[in-house]
């Protein structure tokens, strides 16, 4: 399988404690990996070689009360 490198849009984050949550969140998803959240450009990047994880990584931020959108 390829990996590829996402890069996500998240609207909503305003603190350090938010790009953890993020960042937490990210991390605990299986298949995801390398991931990176840049609170300042709002966004996060990961890799996945399971395109179906950038939908579950969009699920999940949403539901960490966050807006995750891919650019
Ligand atoms: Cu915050």
């Amino acid at each position: 399988m390829t990996t590829q490198k996402i890069t996500l849009t998240i609207d909503g984050m305003s603190c350090g404690h938010c790009s953890t949550m993020v960042q937490r969140t990210l991390d605990a998803i299986e298949g995801i990996s390398n991931v990176s959240v840049d609170l300042d450009g709002k966004q996060a990047r990961f890799d996945t070689d399971t395109p179906a994880r950038i939908e579950t990584a969009i699920q999940q931020i949403n539901e960490a009360g966050y807006t995750a959108s891919r650019p």
